[in-house]
């Protein structure tokens, strides 16, 4: 082999020995065997020498280049098994440190059965509306269709506020109505809507409180009709409780402010004492329901020749109760930590309706 050649093969052989990366590995490679690389210029010579000197010349070039992709190939090896070996070292993940702590504080059910029932009807194109906890009378009662002297004022068990100068009261508001009230009144059908919320009866039992959470729902359009109102709650029970084949039955009822009214009840069974929703015969009540009475329409300013609607109302701590197995009432405002800490939600699990709310 000339001089010149080996110098160079040792000078190569060198450069691949000090790569220290697959980059400067890729380099040497070009500089050696690329179009301009070193040998790819001394194999373009060849055709300039006499046939037995090609020959010894063309045989030792290509030793040579055989060397170098071969010492090529190996750095490769190398130099790969040592990036893996540095990863493995600088991703290491001790597999025995404690888990990241959950974080102390939990959703309080009747704020997880609100978020869930929002996600629910949200996706169903309603939108959440608010209002005040102090009403007039007027939104709370005769707008609904609720006159002075009928008899559920009294059966609402109205909180009133001291009386003002000109002898009228203000109330807590009973039901979340008013809020629909105050929507219709501002604004023009279509409508869809739904109003969770803080409710306030002067009653205290073991299965009535003080103050309580309603939410009610309200679509209005120009053909809204009454199989409308009881897909949407099947659609709603059979998500909010997580069971497909949840089974609604709608009995005739009676508000005042729709008409027709109906109860509806969901499946259950009360085998061996224990409460289970479900397909199972029995039945359970669980929400009020009816078509916008003409003259609630009216009194919001809608023409109920043109316009109607239907309605909906249920109480918040019930379908909580039921959908969690939770026993008494009264347990919701007690600020019990131990009972927060067993029936509460880790936050940041936020409800939607994609996979299910369960999960
Ligand atoms: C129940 C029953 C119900 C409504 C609420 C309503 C509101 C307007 C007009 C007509 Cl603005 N209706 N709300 C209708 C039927 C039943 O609630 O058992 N709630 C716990």
């Amino acid at each position: 082999m000339n001089d010149d050649l080996d110098k160079l093969r040792q000078d190569l052989l060198g450069q691949v020995r000090k790569a220290e990366s697959l980059e400067a590995l890729d380099e040497v490679r070009v500089g050696a065997l690329g179009k301009k690389g070193r040998l790819t210029q001394l194999m373009r010579t060849l055709g300039q020498l006499e046939p037995e000197a090609r020959k010894a010349f063309g045989a030792a070039l290509n030793r040579v280049k055989d060397e170098i992709a071969d010492a090529i190939e190996q750095a490769t090896g190398r130099l790969r098994a040592a990036e893996i070996e540095r990863r493995l070292e600088a991703e290491r993940v001790d597999v025995t440190l404690p888990v990241k702590p959950e974080p102390q504080g939990r959703i309080h059910p009747i704020s997880q059965a609100t978020d869930e029932l929002v996600a629910i009807f949200g996706e169903m194109g309603f939108e959440v509306a608010e209002g005040p906890h102090i009403e007039d009378d007027f939104y709370n009662f005769t707008a609904l269709n609720i006159p002075p002297e009928h008899p559920a004022r009294q059966e609402h068990d109205t909180f009133y506020l001291p009386e003002r100068r000109d002898r009228t009261r203000k109330v807590l508001r009973t039901h979340t109505s008013p809020v629909q009230i105050r929507t219709m009144l501002n604004r023009k059908p279509p409508l869809r809507i739904i109003v969770p919320g803080r409710t306030f009866r002067a009653d205290h039992d073991a299965t009535h409180s003080p103050m309580f959470h309603q939410v009610e729902g309200l679509v209005i359009d120009r053909s809204t009709h009454m199989g409308h109102l009881k897909g949407c709650l099947e659609e709603f029970c059979r998500a909010f409780f997580d069971i497909d084949d949840l089974p609604l039955r709608f009995r005739p009822s009676y508000f005042p402010f729709t008409e027709p009214s109906a109860e509806v009840d969901i499946g259950c069974s009360r085998a061996g004492g224990e409460l289970k929703l479900g397909n199972y015969g029995d039945w359970l009540e669980i929400l009020g329901s009816g078509m916008v009475h003409p003259k609630v329409l009216q009194n919001c300013g809608y023409d109920p020749a043109e316009y109607q609607g239907f309605a909906f109302g249920m109480g918040i701590e019930r379908i909580a109760m039921l959908k969690w197995g939770i026993p008494d009432l009264r347990t919701f405002y007690d600020s019990d930590l131990r009972w927060l800490r067993h029936y509460g939600f880790v936050p940041l699990e936020v409800p939607s309706m994609v996979g299910g709310l369960s999960r």
